[in-house]
């Protein structure tokens, strides 16, 4: 899973990056405005896993990662400028944005609009991306025209398709509603993935506020789908996540009246935005925490594992977390309270199914 750290110049990008990730990069009140790109991949607490861990002893505990990217420089007018290539790859690679907004006001903090408006900053890059959506689906629009006047056309019947639902992502984005409200069939999203459609990626709107500042989630009226919004303290969350002792943490905590490092938050509504949970393998040599979409089968399970596993499938042997420790984390038990299942490669995954996949290649 990765998620893209989006936002205009000063907004507290790698500040926000550097408190998710526990990274120290240099944040600067000027911004170079050239793209700069950091990544970094973090594990997902889980203290389902831990206790796992406990009761397997295994050789290796693996927590299940995600990936953050920290892209800057984007900008007012990037839209019609046009983005650059390793701009476009870098925003194409991730599965949903943080798009953070300022919130904060810092008179050593120049902003390139001169004055702090969240809800401003927010609708200049949603603009900018659907300024950016609308150009694709016109290229493509044109491409599609060109192929059928040339005559060209292998498969008329696609063609005439693929034109009718550009042509309706066109007038969605002409009303200016990102491609993620959309009612999209299965089918439909496959054909637009190769695309790179930015406002088609869930979104966790960040407002970065300093202590003293108006939370601007309050007056915000923004009913997206695949959408979340969350107010914090950027800098505050930096300095808590360079912190080693937890004593200190939880100072810092009470203080500001938190109740967790935000670290954990983004990570919990990233998987909640982007429909994922998590299963679980387990044995002697590893016990291991995979994320999964919502909804997935045994056998996609078992291809995120390994692809020999999902072409050999037989079936998978499930328990769910849940009945595991009901019946005192005891695999015994847990068979004599007929909680342990043989599973086809049709069963949905459930969050927190433990998982050991039967195969033969
Ligand atoms: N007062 C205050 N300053 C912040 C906050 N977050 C970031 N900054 C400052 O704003 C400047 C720009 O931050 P940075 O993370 O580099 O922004 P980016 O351009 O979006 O990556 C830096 O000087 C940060 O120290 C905040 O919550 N409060
Ligand atoms: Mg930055």
């Amino acid at each position: 899973m990765r998620l893209g750290i989006i936002g205009l110049p000063n907004s507290g990008k790698t500040t926000l990056f550097n408190a998710l990730t526990g990274s120290d990069y240099p944040t600067e009140p000027f911004s170079s405005g050239q793209l700069e790109v950091h990544t970094a991949v973090v594990s997902v607490p889980d203290a389902r896993l831990e206790h796992l861990a406990q009761v397997f002893h295994p050789r290796k505990t693996v927590y299940a990662t995600v990936t953050y990217t920290d892209i800057g420089g984007l900008d007012k007018g990037i839209g019609e400028g046009g983005l650059s290539g390793p701009m476009r790859n870098a925003l194409a690679q991730v599965d949903g944005f943080l798009h953070v907004v300022r919130a904060f006001d810092d008179p050593d903090v120049p902003h390139s609009l001169e004055t702090v408006d969240p809800l401003r900053d927010l609708a200049i890059i949603d603009g900018e991306f659907l300024l950016l959506d609308l150009i694709t689906v016109e290229n493509r629009l044109a491409r599609l025209a060109e192929e059928r006047q040339k005559g060209k056309v292998e498969n008329r019947r696609q063609n005439e398709q693929e034109t009718a639902l550009m042509e309706r992502l066109r007038a969605h984005l002409e009303a200016e509603q990102p491609l993620r409200d959309m009612e999209l069939t299965p089918e439909e999203q496959k054909l637009l993935r190769g695309y790179g459609f930015l406002t088609l990626k869930p979104v966790l709107v960040i407002f970065n506020r300093g202590e003293d500042d108006p939370d601007p989630a309050a007056e915000l009226n923004y009913a997206h789908r695949q959408t979340q919004v969350l107010s914090l303290y950027g800098k505050l969350e930096a300095e808590i996540a360079q912190l080693d002792d937890p004593d200190d943490v939880a100072l810092f905590l009470a203080e500001y009246k938190l109740d967790q490092p935000v670290r954990e938050k983004v990570l919990r509504l990233s998987y909640d935005l982007l429909g994922i949970q998590s299963f679980f393998t387990y044995g002697e040599d590893e016990v291991r925490a995979w994320p999964l979409r919502k909804g997935s089968t045994a056998v996609e399970a078992a291809g995120t594992i390994h692809s020999d596993l999902a072409r050999g499938f037989i079936r998978a042997e499930v328990v769910a977390y849940d009945d595991f420790v009901a019946a005192g984390s005891n695999m015994a038990q847990v068979k004599a309270q007929g909680k342990f299942r043989l599973e086809g490669k049709d069963y949905i995954v459930q969050d927190g199914d433990m998982i050991v996949v039967r195969f033969n290649v």
